[in-house]
């Protein structure tokens, strides 16, 4: 097997150019027979860079996208990372409201958008103070590649300090808004390397690819370890079980949210022979069931190797990729970052025992902070600077992390974040509703389900189509519930506090019923 990794770059603009100088040596390839070289990478996102400069693109100012899924979009991340500028990934489920915040909060200098989305955004960056928008479709179509054809293929990438920001990442907080985390370049640059050391990069992987582009599994997890290792992706435009059967003999990584794994095992085309060479599948963002664990085991031969990140912090734990790999466990930490267990926090999950709690985090992976919000950043840092992930687990005997809740009041839905917060004001402020409480609901296809409570207002005639379509236009589509139940009241406890464990227990088959 060929070197694990090329050499310890410090920052990732040093992996493109590294890679480059080897000749033929292939970054991306599409179904569709398109294929990027390394060399056209540093040439193609030359231009994107020099596109944006154009302009007025300065090394730290935020350049945001809301595109669809394209080699042009990982080319645009690319030219961002060599040109010192903040990218700042939106999901293309956020609705207008939801990016005008963004807008707002990062000020970017540049916003690129799918060429229907112009007009609508338009006022919105203006609003916003963005000085430009700029369009991105599926076949690269738009101005900016218009604009970077016009431009010469010698760009020179900006020397940057690797503790500047690389990326803003809008993560839901526990209260109120999404907070940006700024992640800098040596945080995408230690983990990538840790990771395509820890999971055996080489140069001749190809890493099939059927993750979003705005979340860092797909982006940074995904991405920087290809770049990192001088590898190469296979890029789908989106997951889609049977398309990503079709191409698994053409790679031999794949990583996955635990809902990929459950759809693949309802093809029945899933077998040894249909995966005979992916040399590992990975997953993460959400907790992979053991069930599924042992189904892919018994279908493929296959034990999936699970981790553990966080926007803030990338990737904490891997299971090992030689070593027992647990089912329900995460693996012992990556090399470089630590972990430890605040027993004296269990952030109120009910029946913790106390070899449990709050799991705190420092290493190189761990981001810079919340842009623009130092409160938040040090409420989420303890007084010795550990990182508080809001996860709930234990380190075992063999330093392996198993985590066995959250003390945040988050649901994760097919590995997207909701925050019942967000969807709670929604619905609160509907006429007619007096109040409500979202929480998950073990769901077999998405690991959990968007669930709200809603109590009517005395009088008040409340229908569950109806409030759904009410909220439709306010809230990304993974965030609008998947189902809403009509109570008379919330439980509550002595203190006055919701109960969200009551309405779970309540609740618990609606789904699995189906
Ligand atoms: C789509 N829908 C979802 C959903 N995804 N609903 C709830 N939860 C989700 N995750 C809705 C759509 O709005 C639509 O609703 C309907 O489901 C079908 O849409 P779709 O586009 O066909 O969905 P599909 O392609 O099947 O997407 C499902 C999915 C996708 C699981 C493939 O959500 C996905 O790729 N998830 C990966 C998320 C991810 O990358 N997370 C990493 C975060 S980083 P309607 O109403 O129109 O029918 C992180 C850190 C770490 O967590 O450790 O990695
Ligand atoms: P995000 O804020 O989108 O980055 O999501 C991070 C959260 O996803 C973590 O804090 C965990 O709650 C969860 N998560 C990620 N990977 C795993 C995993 N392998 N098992 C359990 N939870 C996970």
């Amino acid at each position: 097997m060929a070197s694990c990794v090329m050499s310890l770059c410090k920052d990732p603009s040093d992996w493109i150019e590294e890679a480059a100088a080897l000749p033929h040596r292939l970054f991306l390839r599409t179904p569709a027979g398109r294929e990027i070289g390394y060399a056209e990478l540093r040439e193609q996102s030359g231009r994107i860079a020099a596109a944006l400069r154009l302009r007025g693109v300065l090394p730290g100012d935020r350049v945001a996208a809301q595109v669809d899924k394209s080699p042009e979009a990982v080319l645009l991340y690319v030219a961002c990372l060599r040109m010192g500028a903040i990218f700042v990934p939106i999901n293309t489920a956020n609705t207008s409201n939801e990016v005008e915040y963004f807008l707002r909060d990062s000020q970017p200098r540049v916003i690129i958008v799918r060429p229907s989305e112009c007009n609508a955004i338009e006022p919105l960056a203006k609003q916003a103070g963005a000085m430009h928008v700029e369009t991105l479709g599926t076949g690269g179509e738009g101005s900016l590649t218009e604009l970077s054809g016009k431009c010469g293929a010698d760009f020179q990438p900006v020397k940057c300090n690797t503790v500047s920001t690389a990326a803003i990442v809008y993560t839901s907080g526990t209260t109120g808004r999404s907070k940006g985390a700024m992640l800098t370049r040596a945080n995408l640059a230690s983990n990538a390397l840790a990771l395509a050391e820890a999971w055996r990069f080489n140069e001749n992987d190809v890493l099939l690819h059927a993750l979003p582009l705005f979340h860092i599994h797909g982006l940074f997890v995904a991405i920087n370890t290809v770049m990192a290792s001088g590898s190469s992706l296979l890029l789908l435009p989106k997951f889609d079980a049977a398309e990503v059967l079709a191409h698994l003999r053409d790679a031999t990584v794949y990583m996955g949210v635990p809902t990929h794994y459950a759809r693949l095992l309802q093809q029945v085309d899933l077998n040894r022979d249909t995966t005979v060479r992916i040399r590992v599948f990975i997953s993460g963002s959400a907790p992979l069931l053991p069930e599924t664990h042992r189904a892919f085991r018994e279908r493929t031969g296959h034990v999936i190797l699970e981790r553990y990140g966080m926007t803030e912090t990338l990737i904490n734990t891997s299971n090992p990729y030689q070593g027992p790999r647990i089912p329900g466990s995460v693996g012992p930490t990556l090399k470089g970052t630590q972990i430890r267990v605040n027993h004296a926090e269990s952030g109120g999950l009910e029946n913790s025992r106390d070899e449990f709690g709050v799991l705190e985090v420092k290493g190189p992976n761990v981001f810079a902070g919340y842009w623009r919000d130092a409160e938040k950043t040090r409420s989420e840092f303890t007084a010795d600077a550990w990182f508080k992930t809001g996860d709930v687990g234990r380190i075992d005997r063999d330093g392996y992390v198993h985590i066995v809740g959250r003390a945040k009041d988050l649901v994760i839905s097919g590995g997207y974040n909701v925050y019942p917060i967000e969807v709670e004001s929604e619905l609160d402020a509907l006429a007619g509703v007096q109040e409500s409480a979202v929480f998950g609901v073990s769901h077999p296809d998405l690991g959990e389900g968007v669930t709200a409570a809603v109590v009517a207002k005395a009088g008040a005639v409340l229908s569950e189509h109806g409030i759904l379509e009410a909220v439709r236009m306010r809230l990304a589509r993974y965030k609008i519930p998947k189902r809403i139940l009509l109570v008379d009241e919330l439980p509550r406890n002595a203190m006055g506090k919701v109960q969200k464990n009551e309405l779970r227990k309540a609740f618990a088959t609606i789904y699995s019923a189906n």
